[in-house]
Parts: C-alpha cells; sequence; structure tokens
C-alpha cells in the first residue's frame, strides 16, 4: 500500500512531537512514525528502576505554550521516568497529536526519488509512505548498545538492558544481580537494585564522576511561584548557553584563593546538579582549574565510602571532570556501604564471559540470577544510521557518514535533498538541556518549510561547501574544551570501530541559535534552493 503524506517525521519525542504539532500549525500535512507503543522518545523505552533525567524537571520541558506549562505540576525536583512518560502523554492529549501517529511501526528504509522529487520510505508494516519531506527526530540515546560476552546465551538467569527494560515490574527480590556498567543508566539503578535484591555486584569499567541530586519534593508553593515567573524563565533559558536556570560564575577557578573556592565548591556540591560544574567559568576549558575541582569530587566521594578499595576504584578517573557527561546520583556511593554490595574493578578484573550460573571476571565467578546491561547507546548517530538512507545517486548514510557525521548546522546533509535532522550530531543536543535546542531547530524547520513552500522551492539540499565549513567549526570548538580527553559516547568511543570524532557542537545554544538564524536570515546562505523548472531543465 503506498500513501501520500506532505511531510513524514519519525519518532514520538520532543522533537518529534513538537515538529508535528508546529507543522500542523502552520497548515503543512504531516505523519509521525513511531516505533514505540506510545509518546516519549526514549523516555518510552528506558523504564529501568531509579530512572530520572538528570536535568531538573522545571528546566526540562516543553517551553513554547503558556497553557502546557500552565496545566502540569512537576512532583519532584528530578521527576522519575513514569512521571516524565505521563508528561508526554498529557502533551500528546492536549495538543491531540496522536491521532497523526503511527504507533509500533518502525521506519526501516528511506529512498529519495530524483524524478519524483519524493522520499519514499519504507516501514516494518509493510508500508511505503511517500513524503516531500522526510524528517528524523529518532534521538541521541535510542539505539541500544548491547555488548557481545562470550558464553552469554549460556546463561541460566535473566538478561535485562536498562534501555529496553520490560513494561510489567521486575522483582529482584531475594535475588542475586550483576549490573555492568556505570553510567547514568547503571548509577541511577544501582541504589533502588540494592533496595530488593539479596546481593547486587556492580562491575565497572571505567569510574564516572557523579555528582549528588539533591533530589526533593517540589513543593505546591514552589510549583506555584515557578508557574508565576515561567515567562521569565523561558527568557532566560531560550536566551542562556544551556537551556537551563543555572547561575553560571564568571570567574577563574585559578582567580581566587583556595578558601573561597572551596566554600564556591561546597555551596554548589550541596545544591546538587550540574550547577557543581559552572562553579568557575574555566572548569571545562582549563586543565588546571578541572584539576582542583576533580580534587574535590575525589575527596567528597572518598568520605562517602567507607572500604578503601571501593572508594579507590571508585575515584580512580583518569579523564577531566565534565569530559565524559557526569551523572546525577541519589545515593549512589552509599549503596557500597551496605553489606550485600559490592564493586568488581573491571578494570583490573575485565569481564572475561559470561557462563551458566553468571560472569567470569579477572579469574572470579560471579554466581548470579539476573544481569543487568547499563551499557548505554551506539549515541547520536546510531538511530540515523540504523534506517537503510539512500540520497541523491543512490548515496548512503552508512557512506556519507563512514569516517564521522558531516551535517550542515546539524540539520542537513549534503546529497540528502529534503531531509532535516532534528537533535542530532553536530547540535548541541544532550550537551545542554536538549528540549530547548529541539524548540529552536523545529521553528527553524518549520519556517524553512514555510519558505520553500511559498517560493516554490521542489528540492533544497546542504552544499558540500556549507557542510565542510560545519564540520571544520565542530571540529575545532570542540578542540578549545576538554571533551576530547575522555573516552565517552559523545566522542564515538563506547562503539567499537565507531569514527572517533566529537559528535556535538559544543559552544552553546546561543552560539548556535544565530548560525541558525544567520542561515536563514541570509536567504538560506548554504542551501542549495531549486524551483520545479529547474529541475525539470536540468
Ligand atoms: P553510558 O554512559 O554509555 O554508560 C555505559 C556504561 O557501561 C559505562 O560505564 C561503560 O563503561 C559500561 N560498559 C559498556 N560496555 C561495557 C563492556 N563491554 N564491559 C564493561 N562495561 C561496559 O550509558 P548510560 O545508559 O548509563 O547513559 C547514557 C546517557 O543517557 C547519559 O550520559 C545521560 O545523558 C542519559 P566504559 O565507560 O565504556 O568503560
Amino acid at each position: 500500500m503506498t500513501r501520500h503524506n506532505v511531510a513524514v517525521i519519525v519518532g514520538a519525542g520532543f522533537a518529534g512531537l513538537y515538529m508535528l504539532h508546529k507543522l500542523r500549525e502552520s497548515g503543512v500535512r504531516a505523519r509521525l512514525i513511531e516505533a514505540g507503543g506510545d509518546v516519549g522518545g526514549a523516555w518510552y523505552w528506558n523504564r529501568y528502576p531509579g530512572l530520572r533525567c538528570d536535568v531538573e524537571s522545571l528546566d526540562y520541558q516543553f517551553q513554547f505554550s503558556d497553557d502546557l506549562e500552565a496545566g502540569w505540576n512537576w512532583p519532584e525536583r528530578y521527576s522519575e521516568g513514569p512521571v516524565i512518560r505521563k508528561y508526554f502523554a498529557y502533551v500528546a492529549d492536549r495538543l491531540d497529536l496522536r491521532r497523526d501517529i503511527s504507533f509500533n511501526t518502525r521506519v526501516d528504509s528511506a529512498a529519495f526519488d530524483e524524478a519524483a522529487n519524493l522520499w519514499r520510505i519504507g516501514t516494518d508494516q509493510g508500508e511505503t509512505i511517500d513524503a516531500s519531506w522526510f524528517i528524523l527526530a529518532v534521538g541521541p540515546l535510542t539505539t541500544v548498545n548491547t555488548p557481545q560476552f562470550e558464553g552469554m546465551e549460556s546463561f541460566r538467569g535473566r538478561i535485562l538492558h536498562t534501555a529496553r527494560w520490560p513494561e510489567e515490574e521486575v522483582d529482584f527480590a531475594g535475588r542475586r544481580v550483576a549490573v555492568i556498567g556505570t553510567g547514568s543508566s547503571g548509577i541511577q539503578c544501582t541504589p533502588v537494585i540494592a533496595g530488593q535484591a539479596a546481593e547486587l555486584t556492580v562491575f565497572q569499567r571505567t569510574p564516572a564522576f557523579s555528582l549528588p541530586s539533591a533530589n526533593r519534593a517540589v513543593t505546591p508553593e514552589e510549583q506555584a511561584a515557578a508557574h508565576a515567573r515561567f515567562p521569565a524563565d523561558r527568557d532566560y533559558r531560550y536566551a542562556s548557553a544551556g537551556g537551563m536556570v543555572l547561575s553560571p560564575n564568571a570567574q577563574s577557578a585559578l582567580e581566587v584563593t583556595d578558601e573561597e573556592r572551596e566554600a564556591e565548591f561546597e555551596r554548589r556540591w550541596t545544591s546538587g546538579g550540574f550547577g557543581f560544574l559552572l562553579s568557575y567559568r574555566d572548569l571545562l576549558t582549563s586543565a588546571e582549574a578541572n584539576a582542583v575541582a576533580v580534587n574535590f569530587v575525589k575527596r567528597k566521594i572518598r568520605a562517602k565510602v567507607n572500604d578503601p578499595y571501593t572508594a579507590a576504584a571508585l575515584t580512580r578517573q583518569d579523564y577531566p571532570l565534565g569530559a565524559k557527561r557526569p551523572c546525577i546520583d541519589s545515593g549512589f556511593y552509599e549503596t557500597f556501604n551496605l553489606p550485600h554490595v559490592k564493586l568488581v574493578d573491571a578494570m583490573e578484573a575485565p569481564i572475561e564471559r559470561f557462563c551458566s550460573e553468571g560472569i567470569v571476571a579477572g579469574g572470579t565467578t560471579y554466581p548470579v540470577d539476573d544481569i543487568v546491561l547499563a551499557t548505554g547507546f551506539d549515541a547520536v548517530t546510531g538511530a540515523v544510521l540504523k534506517i537503510r538512507i539512500a540520497g541523491r545517486g543512490g548515496l548512503t548514510m552508512n557512506e556519507a557518514w563512514k569516517e564521522g557525521p558531516h551535517t550542515y548546522l546539524g540539520l542537513a546533509v549534503a546529497g540528502f535533498p529534503n531531509m532535516l535532522i532534528l537533535d542530532g550530531a553536530q547540535s548541541p543536543s544532550v550537551i545542554v538541556n536538549a528540549p530547548i535546542v529541539i524548540e529552536q531547530q523545529v521553528r527553524w524547520v518549520d519556517r524553512l518549510i514555510e519558505h520553500v513552500r511559498t517560493n516554490g522551492i521542489a528540492r533544497f539540499e546542504a552544499t558540500e561547501q556549507a557542510q565542510a565549513d560545519w564540520v571544520r567549526h565542530v571540529g575545532e570548538i570542540a578542540q578549545y574544551t576538554l571533551y576530547p580527553k575522555a573516552d565517552s559516547w559523545a566522542m564515538g568511543a563506547n562503539i567499537p570501530g565507531k569514527p572517533r570524532v566529537m559528535l556535538f557542537y559544543l559552544a552553546g545554544l546561543e552560539a548556535y541559535g544565530k548560525h541558525c538564524a544567520d542561515c536563514a536570515g541570509n536567504d538560506y546562505h548554504g542551501f542549495k534552493m531549486e524551483r520545479a523548472a529547474e529541475l525539470a531543465g536540468a
């Protein structure tokens, strides 16, 4: 069966939902295709115990609608995954989005038909959907990384992945559980699983830096005050570098006395969350400034953990603070003081294989009933490359990105006309508060589509030159920071064989927004725009 739609959007997270709403408002017919059974994107699939967003709930929500904001109250400073899922359902209901969404449908191919000037989009339901514009909103953290451990199939117990958690509750009561991985997912689920399991063994390869969340309930008075100041807070978020209401300190960590610095670190550590990274303006750019922050954080971690071996393993970080996304935890380190919880340093004693009764690491067998893989994602490019996308002349995305992502403004790719990517590679994405940059991008895409419609443009495509300039600029910005000094998923370093390049634009929301606005304001400089008559004559 073949259906024609004007715009096809893939993915029902923040980006896809707002894109659908915005295009509808502009009178563009749009259809959204979603592999999951409901809205939420990454928040639909992630259901592990302890799941929270590491950005504060008041920041991590849509800003564009006063009405949406006024009708929703957050129960906690860092609300739990199920609450965030309810928020998505609330948004979908309020904006009546579901009638244009096909759930439980995965887009697995898309080919640009040059003669018809249409994208032919194939789904796993056997449909082909034609679209004038193909908009990928597939999310940066949605393609699961499942390492293939030797002997995996011989393990007799359950193997669960944090990002593909079953819908029904998983009961760990009385069971011996292993968690592999100590990124955000591992760090969030560890204290909760420890509260249920008979024994918990956490396998840590690279220690994370985790900052305390200082999570607590949002009181009705606080929520009312947040509603009242929402317009001002929204303006602040839109104009800030990171999209959050945090107060960055403009001083250098190296221009204050040791006592002043200690007091500032202490104040921000106690307040909780990412505010610690903004203690001084140069923590993420100066190795020296970073080193003093690392020293403080390691002291804090050691003070929380009783066992010296465990404390040493948890503070073995050899990369700068913030060069890998820090985690925000609620009691992670303290969990290792419980008698039934232990840490295995998988750097010293690497995981060799699974066996029928558990995990073999460093020559020791750890018998367990359940193994939780908290092993992360093939981030940012993974979900785009999973779809077989063929552009002009049959060029595939896998060929175009074989040395890492190449985009113009993170939004468009040379060789792939009439295709746009939201919240993707070489945009600020999750380096900032993602919903804010998503809103900025969605409005930009909406105006681009308005522009091509009103000017009779049949085909728009990023030029090779504009793309090469953007790729170079993204790389140059990364070199000013400490990010390349860590092997992180943001550098593609967690997936064997993936090109090691910075996947994000690191200069912040404000600078990014200016680049996008300059492009639009200069008649979409960097795009080749062609009318139907020009294409026919070509
Ligand atoms: P992350 O941050 O990629 O963490 C994955 C963890 O799994 C990390 O500690 C990895 O160690 C570990 N890992 C991965 N493969 C292996 C193998 N083969 N053996 C042992 N350990 C392994 O994913 P998360 O889901 O926690 O969080 C991703 C983002 O989602 C997070 O930053 C937030 O933005 C939300 P490694 O570091 O590779 O040595």
